[in-house]
């Protein structure tokens, strides 16, 4: 990748952040797309140029596309939330962007590694989930998440565009957004650093598959350059963490002194979530490296 040209959508976000910063290390051109309106500018490496636009408008991603070898799409809205109170404007940037982004990169004859979710998969009926799982996502981001997933695979087959799209499940890692919509596990770790109590949702004996962002990253290197284009993988670790563990894990780091209290569960909540990642090691050669503990001793330095 030192050669290429590659363009970030999404750039200046929690993952884009991450992978631009990488691709500048590793010597590539690097673009940052982001309209900032939850992006944030100390994220984006210095070394990349950054274009500040909507990526709903076609004309300023042709211009962002213009020369460029690769494109990862990580810009969107990532909040489910928000996709259950207003499903029109999360479809407009997560499906109809996306396929402009698809349509653009047809005629400069770009790669698109695509920023899928395992929200495509609702609530499965077994673990882990491998990726022909049937697809029943409970929201309306998993349904725009699954629309687009499905329109790199059509780009490849219909028109011969070279597309991967990468399903992460839970990831985390330092720079993730705080606050009420955030992930749990920045959640468990300002409640902790506040002295607690780390507020477990139900029981705490629902799983999911923790993934650290610098595997995300490495993930989205291999999709850059793998043969095998026009299909999907998961990205996760494959191992299942209970919430009440990890609440003891966060606890145990950074306040042993803080409670851990059981409320509700969330409504609609997943109980189990866990990527099968045979597919992505044999044919994309990804697998995770990084531990939960390792993870979160890098989380809290
Ligand atoms: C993740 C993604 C979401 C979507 C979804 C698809 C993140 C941040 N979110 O949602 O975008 O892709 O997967 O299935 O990666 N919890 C507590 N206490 C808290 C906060 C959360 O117990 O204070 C529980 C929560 O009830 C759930 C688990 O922790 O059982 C994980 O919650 P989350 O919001 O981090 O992620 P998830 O899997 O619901």
């Amino acid at each position: 990748l030192s050669e290429a040209t590659a363009l970030v959508t999404g750039g200046a976000g929690f993952i884009g952040g991450h992978l631009a910063r990488t691709l500048c290390e590793r010597g590539a051109t690097v673009r940052v797309l982001d309209d900032f309106s939850t992006g944030a500018r100390e994220r984006v490496p210095d070394d990349a140029t950054v274009i500040d636009g909507d990526v709903r408008d076609d004309s300023v991603v042709e211009e962002a596309m213009r020369g460029v070898d690769v494109v990862f799409h990580e810009a969107a809205i990532v909040s489910v939330e928000r996709s259950v109170d207003e499903p029109e404007t999360t479809h407009a940037v997560n499906v109809d962007a996306t396929l402009g982004v698809l349509e653009t990169a047809r005629e400069a004859d770009a790669r698109v590694v695509f920023a899928s979710s395992a929200a495509i998969y609702g609530a499965p009926e077994t673990v882990p989930i491998d990726e022909s799982t049937p697809k029943e996502p409970s929201s309306p981001y998993g349904l725009e998440k699954l629309a687009a997933d499905h329109y790199c695979r059509l780009y490849a087959d219909l028109y011969g565009v070279e597309t991967v799209a990468l399903r992460y499940f839970n990831v985390y890692g330092p720079g993730q957004r705080g606050g009420p919509y955030s992930g749990v596990i920045t959640k468990f770790v300002e409640q902790a650093r506040a002295g607690g109590p780390i507020t477990v949702q139900g029981d705490g004996t629902q799983t999911r598959d923790f993934v650290h962002v610098s595997d995300i990253v490495r993930a989205n290197l291999a999709a850059a350059t793998t043969e095998r284009t026009g299909t999907a993988y998961n990205a996760g670790t494959g191992r299942a963490v209970e919430i009440r563990e990890l609440a003891a894990l966060i606890r145990d780091r950074v306040a042993p002194d803080a409670d851990i209290v059981y409320g509700d569960a969330r409504t609609g909540d997943i109980r189990a979530s866990v990527a099968a990642v045979s597919k992505a090691a044999e044919e994309l050669g990804f697998e995770a490296e990084t531990s939960l503990a390792d993870g979160l001793d890098d989380l809290l330095g």
